[in-house]
C-alpha cells in the first residue's frame, strides 16, 4: 500500500489494504457540530454519490494539545481531536486525503497519529505595503488553516499607511490610510471589519497577532500627527532604493509610495509618543482576544541605539500593562529592560550574520520564547527564480521551493533548539504584491514547506522530511488547490530542475 500524500507530513502514519471509503456530498456526519459543518463545506462541492458508511468527528481529552487521530476503513471514518484545534487539524488531513478515481471519490483506508511539533505556526500578512479587504484575509485564512497554521500575524501599519481604525486617534485612518505602494489606493480596517477577521481566524483556530511597528516604519503616523515624528533620515540605502525602486524621496506630511525602510521614527523622549503608544496599544488589545501584542521594532536605522534600546523597552512595557505578550523583531533583542517574556521573532538568514543570533538569544535571556522566520528560506515575498514578475531578491536571491524546504528550526541559531523555540512563520510582505492572485502565486507552493517546519518532525528525521518526499508529496495537492481555486505556482515551475 502506497501512503497517500500529506503536507504536513504527519507523525505517523499506516496505509491499510483495505478497500477505501465511498464518499459523496450527502454523506452522513455526526459528531462536534462546528466540525461537522467545517467537514460539511469541503464535501459540498462534490458530486452525490452514496457513501460506504458514516463520519464521525469528536474530541476526546487526552492527547497532545492539537493532536488528533484518523482511522479510515471500508465503512467507517474517525476523526478524534486532543481538543478542538486538533480535530479541526483532523479535517484538514481528511481534505487532503479525498481523492478522485474512476468510482467516484474515495479516502484511502488508513490510520494517522498526528500532533503539531509547535505550538505557534504562522503565517503574516503585510496588509500596509498594499492594503488586503476582509475578503482577501479570509481567503488568506482558509488557505493557511488548511496547511495546519495556527496564527495569523497582521503587519498592521507601515510607512505607506495606517491600516486599523483606532477611535482615539481618528486622524490615523483619516489622513494616513488612503494609498499604497506604487500609489495604488489604499484603505483600512474598521473595528468591526477587524473584529470579523478575528471571528473567521477563530473559526478556522487561527490567532490573529496584530502589529503595531514602532518606533520606525511609522512614516504614515507624520501624516496624521506630525508632532509624534522626527524628520526622516535619509540615508545611503534609501537612496540606493530610490534609485532602484523609485518612489521618491520620503517627506514629512505628504504620503509615501515607495518601498524605502528605516528612514521614519517616532519622537523617542517625548511624554506624547508614550500616550500615543498607550492609547493605541489599549484599542487594539481589547480587539484582541489572543495573548500576542507585535509591536514591531525593526529596522530603526536612523535611531540612536541608546534610544532605540530605551524606547523598545517601555514599548514593551506598555504591551505587557495592556494583559498582552509583547512580540518583537529581533533587532529589539539588543535593548536592555525589554519586559521579561517578550518573544522575539528573528528574520536574519538560515546562517546567521551581522549579531542577529546575539540578539534573538536574548529574548530567551530574558524568559521569552524565539518565533524563527529565516528571510531565505520562509519569507515568501522573495523571488521563487530571478524570473518570478513578483517579489524581491534581497534575502541571498530568489528562494526556490527546494530552499524553502531545506532547513530546520533548531539549527538555525545555537543554544536555541525546540524548547526555547515557541514557533514558525512565514512572513509575506506586500512591496510587489496587490491582490490575492498575487499572494497565492508567491505563497504557493512555498507556504507548504513553512508549513511543514512548523509542525512536522525536524527536516531529515524521517523518510517523509526529506526534499525528495516533500516534492511529490507537494506535488499532488495540486488538484485539491485548484479546486480551492488558489492560483498557486506549479511545483515544476517553482523549482526549475
Ligand atoms: C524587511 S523583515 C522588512 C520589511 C520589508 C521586507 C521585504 C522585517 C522585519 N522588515 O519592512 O517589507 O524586508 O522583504
Amino acid at each position: 500500500m502506497a501512503a497517500p500524500h500529506l503536507v504536513p507530513t504527519p507523525t505517523s502514519m499506516t496505509a491499510l489494504p483495505d478497500a477505501a471509503f465511498r464518499i459523496g456530498s450527502g454523506a452522513e456526519i455526526t459528531g462536534d457540530p462546528a466540525a461537522v459543518a467545517a467537514l460539511q463545506r469541503h464535501l459540498d462541492p462534490l458530486p452525490a454519490a452514496p457513501s460506504s458508511g458514516s463520519i464521525d468527528l469528536s474530541v476526546q481529552a487526552g492527547g497532545p494539545a492539537g493532536s488528533y487521530r484518523l482511522a479510515v476503513g471500508t465503512a467507517s471514518v474517525a476523526v478524534t481531536g486532543a481538543d478542538a484545534a486538533g480535530l479541526f487539524a483532523g479535517i484538514q488531513t481528511l481534505t487532503q486525503l479525498l481523492a478522485e478515481g474512476p468510482d467516484g471519490w474515495t479516502i484511502p483506508a488508513v490510520r494517522i497519529d498526528d500532533a503539531p511539533r509547535f505550538a505557534y505556526r504562522g503565517v503574516m500578512l503585510d496588509v500596509a505595503r498594499h492594503f488586503h479587504g476582509v475578503d482577501t484575509v479570509k481567503a488568506y485564512i482558509d488557505r493557511a488553516s488548511s496547511l495546519k497554521f495556527n496564527v495569523l500575524h497582521l503587519h498592521l501599519s507601515d510607512d505607506q499607511g495606517w491600516r486599523l481604525e483606532i477611535l482615539s486617534r481618528p486622524e490615523l485612518t483619516a489622513r494616513a490610510a488612503a494609498t499604497a505602494v506604487g500609489g495604488d489606493a489604499g484603505g483600512f480596517y474598521t473595528q468591526d471589519d477587524y473584529r470579523e477577521i478575528v471571528a473567521y481566524a477563530a473559526a478556522h483556530h487561527m490567532t490573529v497577532v496584530p502589529e503595531i511597528d514602532v518606533p520606525g516604519h511609522t512614516h504614515a503616523v507624520s501624516l496624521a500627527y506630525p508632532e509624534l515624528s522626527e524628520q526622516p533620515v535619509l540615508s545611503e540605502h534609501v537612496q540606493e532604493t530610490v534609485a532602484q525602486f523609485g518612489g521618491g524621496l520620503p517627506e514629512n506630511g505628504s504620503a509615501y509610495e515607495g518601498m524605502a525602510v528605516g528612514f521614519s521614527s517616532l519622537k523617542i523622549h517625548d511624554e506624547e509618543t508614550s500616550a500615543f503608544l498607550r492609547d493605541v496599544f489599549a484599542e487594539v488589545a481589547a480587539l484582541t482576544p489572543g495573548p500576542y501584542l507585535h509591536f514591531g521594532g525593526d529596522e530603526a536605522l536612523g535611531t540612536d541605539p541608546a534610544d532605540f534600546a530605551e524606547f523598545v523597552a517601555r514599548a514593551s512595557a506598555l504591551v505587557v500593562a495592556t494583559g498582552k505578550t509583547p512580540i518583537a523583531w529581533h533587532e529589539a533583542g539588543a535593548a536592555d529592560g525589554l519586559a521579561p517574556g517578550t518573544i522575539g521573532q528573528y528574520w536574519g538568514f538560515v546562517s546567521p550574520t551581522d549579531g542577529m543570533d546575539d540578539k534573538t538569544r536574548r529574548f530567551v535571556a530574558g524568559g521569552g520564547r524565539v518565533i524563527l522566520s529565516p528571510a531565505d528560506a520562509i519569507y515568501l515575498d522573495m523571488k521563487f527564480d530571478a524570473a518570478s514578475p513578483l517579489g524581491l531578491t534581497w534575502a541571498n536571491g530568489p528562494t526556490s521551493l527546494r530552499r524553502a524546504y531545506e532547513w530546520d528550526p533548531a539549527t538555525v541559531i545555537d543554544g536555541i533548539g525546540d524548547a526555547e523555540i515557541l514557533g514558525v512563520e512565514a512572513p509575506l510582505w506586500t512591496e510587489t504584491v496587490r491582490d490575492l492572485a498575487d499572494i497565492d502565486a508567491l505563497a504557493f507552493p512555498r507556504i507548504a514547506a513553512a508549513a511543514e517546519a512548523g509542525w512536522s518532525a525536524p527536516f531529515g528525521a524521517t523518510p517523509e522530511r526529506t526534499w525528495e518526499s516533500f516534492r511529490t508529496r507537494v506535488a499532488a495537492l495540486e488538484p485539491l488547490w485548484t479546486r480551492l481555486g488558489i492560483s498557486f505556482t506549479p511545483v515544476a515551475e517553482g523549482e526549475p530542475a
